[in-house]
């Protein structure tokens, strides 16, 4: 009698602890969510994107001063927005190695035009137009 209440105290607390963990992945989850401005679809590790322009997609975005630009990795791979050219980064801004679906985002003060490009893959090109 006292084994059977015992186990059954045991199984309740097994189910509560359970469903607590589960509830907390489900809230990390949704926190993870980003909207990405430009990006940086699957298969930009390769070759060929630059044929059609969608290594960054879009590869121009025009956006007005003081605001941000949201950069998301959609690849398998790593990639990196780093402003500048390849072999010539400007030192504006640099995201490092973005993992998958990591994202960077970057605040443009100033007027201009912004190259940037992957530190990792030469091909890759984009630009910001700050008006
Ligand atoms: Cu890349």
């Amino acid at each position: 009698m006292i084994i059977g209440i015992v186990s059954v105290y045991v199984i309740m607390m097994i189910g509560l602890v359970t469903y607590d963990s589960s509830k907390e992945k489900i809230s990390e989850e949704s926190e993870v969510v980003v909207i990405g401005d430009v990006i940086i679809p699957t298969k930009a590790s390769r070759p060929g994107c630059d044929e059609t322009d969608r290594c960054y997609i879009p590869s121009v975005i025009t956006i007005d001063s003081e605001n941000q630009v949201t950069w998301i990795n959609e690849d398998s791979a790593f990639h990196s927005v780093t402003s500048g050219f390849y072999g010539e980064p400007s030192d504006l801004f640099d995201s490092g190695y973005l993992d998958p679906y990591e994202s960077f985002t970057f605040n443009f003060d100033e007027k201009g035009t912004y190259d940037y490009f992957c530190t990792l893959h030469p091909w890759m090109k984009g630009q910001v137009l700050v008006e």
